[in-house]
């Protein structure tokens, strides 16, 4: 099957959860076109089975905002006619799913058929989808897909509880690849960031308010107060600059290191001895998966779908979101003592196995046969 797999090339969750599922599809002998604005950051290699299809909006000084959903789905029609594609994949409903509807239409218009498998990752429903710009568009293009798929149970409800769904929503859990992460805990370098008697606590985000960084650093002041320790910080987004301003404030800038977008957080958590989620709102938080798979314990609020991936008292704890007390207090429960530490880093990497792809991508197989047979029986 030839598939084509619209999705934002960037660092966030859903690019590449695209990414990855489109290179394990490769690998299982289906034909993959990427069709984005950039090279999807992490897809290194292409070739005859991984195609990139680059979309280029032209600038014109009319347009206030250049049209990219226009241009997207022009390329999606260009590519589907030239590669004999079979089907769409569009992770994050804004504006995926509306350009996918669009280029369907525009196909069928010369008598071609394919169908849209829609992927919801969280705030494209959340936050930013349930918004009235946007409201009746997201909720047109979510009901015209041939199947919908959500990151999460608490997404799908929080779906068809914010839009009027009228399609079956299946819930297939974000992955991980396995391969590509530590076989046993404690293997990473941390002499490089810590000295001996010092804990290494790790946060990997976009940085933007949804994620609450000042509860990550105040977090990070209480377990530091009694604990001595460094706090890395990975990405980048808009709270990053403020988030410099409160390590000055809370004093702790020589223990807060900011590492900005990287390809090596599989290195950086492998050092890991805690990582902290403090989200207002996540739909799965694959970045808590990602720790929990290098045996990273993670002390998360239990918000959306986090209580589905993190198991309290388990794979780490949860808390109300803003309670950095309770944080500060469960951080340290597991901390302090060798042995438990030990305890929840082997549960946390046992809770990541049962999201390893090659698990997972089968789902997303039989929803897209599931698509093709339904459109040849219409
Ligand atoms: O967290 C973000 O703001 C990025 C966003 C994205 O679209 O990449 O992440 C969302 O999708 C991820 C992949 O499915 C989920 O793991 C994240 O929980 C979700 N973020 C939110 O719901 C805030």
């Amino acid at each position: 099957m030839k598939i084509g797999i619209v999705c934002y090339p960037t660092f966030g969750g859903s690019g590449v959860v695209a990414t990855e599922l489109g290179i394990e599809l490769s690998k299982k002998g289906y034909e993959i076109h990427f069709i984005t604005y950039n090279q999807p950051v992490k897809l290194e290699l292409l070739s005859n089975k991984v195609h990139y299809h680059e979309v280029m909006v032209p600038d014109y000084p009319l347009f206030h905002y250049q049209p990219y959903e226009l241009a997207l789905s022009t390329k999606v029609v260009d590519m589907v006619k030239k590669y004999k594609i079979d089907l769409l994949h569009v992770h994050y409903a804004i504006p995926h799913a509306y350009a996918a509807f669009m280029a369907k239409n525009m196909l069928e218009y010369e008598g071609i058929n394919i169908p849209v498998v829609t992927t919801l990752h969280g705030t494209d429903i959340t936050l930013v989808g349930s918004h009235p710009s946007y409201k009746a568009a997201v909720e047109f293009s979510i009901n015209k897909s041939d199947a919908v798929t959500a990151v999460s149970e608490s997404l799908k409800n929080d779906t068809e509880e914010l839009f009027n769904i009228d399609t079956e929503i299946s819930v297939i859990p974000n992955f991980i690849n396995l391969e590509k992460y530590p076989t046993s805990k404690n293997k990473g370098n941390r002499g490089i960031i810590a000295k001996e008697d010092e804990k290494i606590i790790c946060h990997i985000s976009n940085f933007r308010k949804v994620k609450r960084i000042s509860d990550v650093l105040n977090v990070f002041d209480g377990i530091n107060k009694t604990m001595p320790s460094k706090l890395l910080m990975v990405g980048e987004g808009p709270e990053k600059e403020n988030a410099e301003k409160i390590c000055k404030e809370l004093n702790i800038t020589d223990n807060v290191y900011f590492f900005g977008n990287t390809n090596e957080t599989t290195n950086i958590l492998s050092f890991t001895d805690l990582f902290l989620l403090t989200s207002s709102t996540e739909s799965f938080g694959l970045a808590a998966l990602e720790a929990m798979a290098s045996y990273v314990p993670v002390i998360s609020t239990n918000a959306g779908g986090l209580p589905e991936v993190n198991i309290n008292g388990e794979s780490g704890y949860m808390s109300n979101v803003g309670d950095v007390n309770d944080m500060i207090k469960n951080s340290l429960k597991i901390l302090s003592d060798n042995k438990i530490n030990d305890e929840f880093k082997e549960n946390a990497r046992k809770r990541a196995e049962k999201y390893d792809i090659h698990k997972i991508v089968p789902f997303y197989e039989s929803i897209y046969i599931m698509a093709v047979n339904n459109l040849k029986t219409q």
